[in-house]
């Protein structure tokens, strides 16, 4: 799906501001609400998660429905265009109504949908009505409790007699965060129109050599004029499908990206596409960019912050890329979503390298918040298949272009060992659509949780081996001798398997501020420490490609006795002040290279 974009061809609306807001019902939405306005309405912030905006129990903890409420009109110059209406991202499912109808629904809160309302929009006034549910439950992406039940338990067993307020129990260690948290944008394009655009770079000697196809409605005929970053004509192409070679290319490279512009034309509609030319391969044990062996070195991350919540906010996107590249960072994951469009441009634009994540998590259903009691078969119990199709086939289908991202991350901390041949019967075939969806065919992992990784029968089948691993945290913690050695055995392990293996997630929660001269767990020092005790060990091993810290900053999650205002293992704080661990790895990163360090 294309990303809207303003061009001669096409006006583009942005629709951010202040709405209307209310808290609605917990099961279902009732349409009536949505044809007339809202009474005695609250104010709230678009894009952003509501959770945040507003005091009270009841509104953090809000489960269920509610919806958001604005007028719009069309202005009339455009009244003969194709109109659409797009949402970057609802969470997590979302039925929108104009003047009352209903023009669609969308499950997931990760990724982007759009509805046409040509002939639907009348002159004058419209009333436009999104009604938002929260929900997680075993059939959502992420995972969460079924009917707003409370399945943790907890230490203790529950009180017989006392009713628990229902709300969501995310299987997952983030907040919930809801709403309308990407841009809502109306658009027209002609009505003969391009539809998609899917670009395929490849390295000829010097030259690169592109395929593409555009996917167009109605009549006329395609051209591409390729642009290098003066604006100079680099090659033209014409026909819906076909090749262009830019010749003596310059490469996209992590740390320093370059990147041409395909214009494309299709009757009266244009539409400018930005790609970088670079190639991406696994080869036995290592990760290639362009041909040379990349070491990762960065971060898990969240689209996170006060206020906002999980909301777009490009200034802190910005300013995140910033830091990572003052450390020597040179790539994150988008744990454990997809991140906004508006951020894989920038990474484009910065060369920051993305493992690019679907929102499944909590796909576990014997660990973390569900665990505890009698073993449980996560893939009899859960109804995530379909939507997680689904969910791979949308996200390839929005990034396939970016030049930053390098591979796709099926899931994170699936149940992989609890029930082996059901793992590998659900995730082998979501493993092939991911290679199948992507016309590039990046590589394709899943993001290992801490297991008897003997009995893995999951992790093999994937490109590279994603680990995450709390040695010295939540194994042996304290203890970063033992922490050693059984990361040691593990890597002897899987430096056997003949692939990659890296960390997605290692780290220490850590109170900003906490020290002492003897490090215990918690304290800034304790932080370095078990960083370098791991990198004392990883760094032996010519098939570990690439350290990505959890996390990048503290995080906020539910409330609960693992986690003091949320989740401490930032290497920056909330509001990305350094803590020690910080210049520790700008230290180390900035002598580590991004090609050739085990070489
Ligand atoms: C892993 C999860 C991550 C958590 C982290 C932690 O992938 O989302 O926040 O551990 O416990 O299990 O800090």
């Amino acid at each position: 799906m294309l990303y809207p974009k303003l061009s001669q061809s096409r006006a583009l609306m942005d629709l951010s501001g202040i709405w209307d807001f209310a808290l609605c019902g917990p099961d279902t939405f009732d349409d009536a609400i949505a044809g007339a306005p809202l009474p005695k309405p609250m104010s709230i912030a678009v894009p952003a998660s509501y959770n945040d905006q507003k005091e009270g129990v009841d509104f953090r903890d809000h489960y269920g429905w509610v919806a958001y409420q604005r007028t719009i009109s069309l202005p009339a110059p455009l009244a003969e265009e194709r109109i659409l209406l797009r949402f970057g991202a609802v969470a997590q499912y979302a039925k929108v109504y104009l003047n009352g109808a209903l023009l669609c629904e969308h499950k997931g809160g990760f990724l982007p949908f759009e509805t046409e309302i040509t002939g639907k929009i009348k002159p004058g006034c419209n009333l436009l009505t999104v009604a938002v549910d929260n929900k997680v439950d075993y059939g959502t992406l992420p995972v969460g409790n079924e009917d707003g039940s409370s399945m943790l338990g907890g230490m203790l067993a529950a009180v017989p007699g006392v009713t628990p307020k229902r709300q969501n129990m995310p299987n997952f260690d983030f907040f919930n965060y809801a709403g309308i948290s990407r841009p809502v944008k109306l658009y027209t394009t002609p009505k003969s129109y391009i539809a998609d655009i899917t670009l395929i770079p490849s390295v000829n000697g010097t030259d690169g050599v592109v395929h593409y196809r555009v996917d167009t409605v109605g009549t006329g005929e395609v051209s591409l004029s390729i642009k290098d970053e003066l604006g100079q004509e680099v090659a033209v192409a014409a026909g819906p499908e076909g090749s262009f070679t830019i010749p003596n290319v310059q490469l996209w490279e992590p740390h320093a990206a370059y990147l041409y512009t395909a214009e494309v034309t299709f009757g009266t509609d244009c539409y400018a596409e930005p790609f970088g030319v670079r190639t991406v391969e696994v080869r036995g044990a290592q990760f290639l960019i362009n041909g040379k062996p990349f070491y990762f070195k960065g971060f898990g991350k969240h689209e996170d912050s006060n206020y906002h919540g999980r909301g777009l906010d490009e200034v802190l996107n910005v300013k995140d890329l910033s830091l990572m590249k003052w450390m020597g960072a040179n790539s994150f994951r988008t744990s454990h979503y997809p991140y906004s469009e508006e951020m894989m441009y920038l990474c484009d634009r910065e060369g920051i390298v993305v493992i690019d994540e679907t929102p499944a998590v909590g796909v576990n259903l014997n660990f973390g918040a569900a665990g505890g009691g009698a073993p449980r078969d996560t893939y009899e119990l859960l109804r995530t298949k379909e939507h997680h199709q689904d969910v791979i086939r949308d996200m390839i289908a929005r990034d396939k272009n970016h030049a930053c991202v390098v591979m796709w991350s099926v899931a994170n901390e699936s149940d992989t060992t609890a029930v082996p041949d059901s793992a590998v019967a659900y995730y082998k075939p979501l493993y092939d659509l991911a290679h199948a969806s992507d016309p590039q065919n990046r590589p394709v992992t899943i993001v290992g949780v801490q297991n008897d990784y003997t009995k893995d029968k999951t992790l093999p089948l994937f490109d590279v081996i994603c680990l995450n691993r709390y040695y010295g945290w939540y194994v042996y913690g304290g203890d970063l001798g033992a922490a050693q050695q059984a990361l040691a055995l593990e890597l002897d392990f899987w430096q056997k398997l003949g692939k990659p293996v890296m960390f997605t997630e290692y780290g220490a929660d850590t109170v900003a501020g906490l020290h002492l001269a003897t490090p215990t767990m918690f304290t800034e020092e304790y932080q370095v420490d078990f960083y370098e005790a791991t990198h004392a060990v990883t760094d032996r091993y010519a098939c570990f490609v690439g350290e990505q810290t959890w996390n990048f900053a503290d995080f906020a999650t539910i409330q609960g006795v693992m986690r003091v205002d949320g989740n401490k293992k930032g290497i920056f704080t909330r509001d990305r002040r350094p803590k020690f661990a910080a210049h520790y790895f700008k230290k180390r990163w900035t002598e580590i290279p991004n090609f050739g360090y085990k070489s």
